[in-house]
């Protein structure tokens, strides 16, 4: 029972080399209110290494100046799907059509 345990401790710990979304999110918002401002996104980007970082205009689809949680995930998911010729390019974010 023992061994299984820690069997299936291993399995849930998150690889390294995948940027843990939902913690980013904590390191951003830094005055805790759960939304990022444009102002905590900059000075606090460079802290995740995410390389291509999305920009805070192209998360920012309602424009409120503020990234909510639905925007964050929506970011996460749009990371993931970056193709390999996208994530090449030193622009910011890829256009919508690639
Ligand atoms: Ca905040
Ligand atoms: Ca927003």
């Amino acid at each position: 029972m023992r061994h299984f345990l820690i069997a299936a401790a291993v399995m849930l710990v998150p690889s390294v080399a995948m940027a843990d979304w939902s913690s980013s999110f904590k390191t951003l918002d830094t005055d805790g209110n759960g939304r990022i401002s444009r102002t905590e996104y900059e000075a606090n980007v460079s802290k995740l290494n995410l390389d291509p970082a999305p920009t805070f205009t192209a998360m920012d689809t309602d424009v409120n100046n503020a990234i909510d949680d639905d925007e964050w995930a929506a970011a996460e998911k749009m990371a993931k799907a970056f193709p390999v010729s996208c994530k090449s390019s030193s622009e910011s974010w890829c256009p919508k059509g690639y």
